[in-house]
């Protein structure tokens, strides 16, 4: 008998793990959704400076959830997260039609990168329990979320309230629309995983040649200081 075969043959691993961004704006939802998720209470959700990350268990999947800040300043760093997350969850305050613009011009904004193309987006229009809250066909509109339907994208839209006053969990609206994505994750996930490894070793690349290139640009700089100094040192003083 061959030495290899009386090993003990080691067991595959067959978890499957996909991260998912929750992004919107500021105020929107984001951190009370995942508070519902995980059973947490939503009176104590805070604004989130940075992120948060929480791993839960949907159907097949473990899902790493980044809960992304939404103020202003925050936005820019979304897009770091992009190219590693398998999925996108945009949640909108469909009740604050002053702030749908603003809304469109975000979910314009991270829909146009190249890392988000023919991913799963679960677009939710939140706070439906609020007077004048938009329905999720007029969410589509406002925020013009048709164009990615075009380009491939899987579009799931869904009315929702985060908001569960007696910290009693998620609501089944909220769970079966986390179970869509996870569906749709799950139908594509060794193509999504091959895909977020690669484009995620691509985007480490792209940083660390930037920082490279910058810190060549210090050097230069440098250079360029200490020659002039010694010319200046060099240069005879006027009697
Ligand atoms: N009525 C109602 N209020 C909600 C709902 N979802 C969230 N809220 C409230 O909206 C406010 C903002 O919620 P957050 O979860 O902190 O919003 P966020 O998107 O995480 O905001 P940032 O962390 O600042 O980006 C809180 O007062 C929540 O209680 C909802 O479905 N209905
Ligand atoms: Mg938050």
């Amino acid at each position: 008998m061959l030495f290899s075969s009386c090993r003990k043959k080691k067991k595959p691993n067959t978890e499957r793990v996909a991260t998912i961004a929750l992004l919107g704006l500021d105020e929107s939802g984001k951190s009370t959704f995942l508070a519902s998720i995980l059973g947490n209470s939503c009176s104590d959700v805070e604004p989130t400076w940075g992120f948060v990350k929480e791993r839960v268990s949907v159907g097949s999947l473990q899902l790493d959830i980044f809960d992304l800040g939404g103020g202003k300043k925050i936005r820019g760093y979304w897009a770091n997260y992009l190219a590693n997350c398998h999925a996108v969850v945009f949640i909108v305050d469909a009740s604050d039609s002053e702030r749908l613009d603003e809304a469109k011009e975000a979910f314009t904004d991270i829909t146009a990168s190249e890392y988000l193309v023919g991913k799963p987006v679960l677009l939710v229009a939140n706070k439906q329990d609020l007077p004048g809250a938009v329905g999720g066909d007029d969410l589509v509109d406002r925020v013009g979320a048709a164009a990615i339907r075009e380009a491939e994208n899987f579009l799931a839209v869904e009315e929702l309230i985060s908001l569960s006053p007696d910290d009693e969990g998620p609501s089944q609206d909220l769970l079966a629309a986390l179970s869509d994505l996870v569906g749709e994750l799950d139908r594509n996930y060794p193509e999504l995983s091959v895909r977020v490894a690669r484009e995620t070793e691509e985007y480490e690349e792209e940083l660390r040649e930037k920082r490279r290139a910058k810190m060549e640009r210090v050097r230069l700089m440098k250079e360029e200081e200490e020659r002039v100094a010694e010319v200046v040192q060099m240069e005879p003083t006027s009697p």
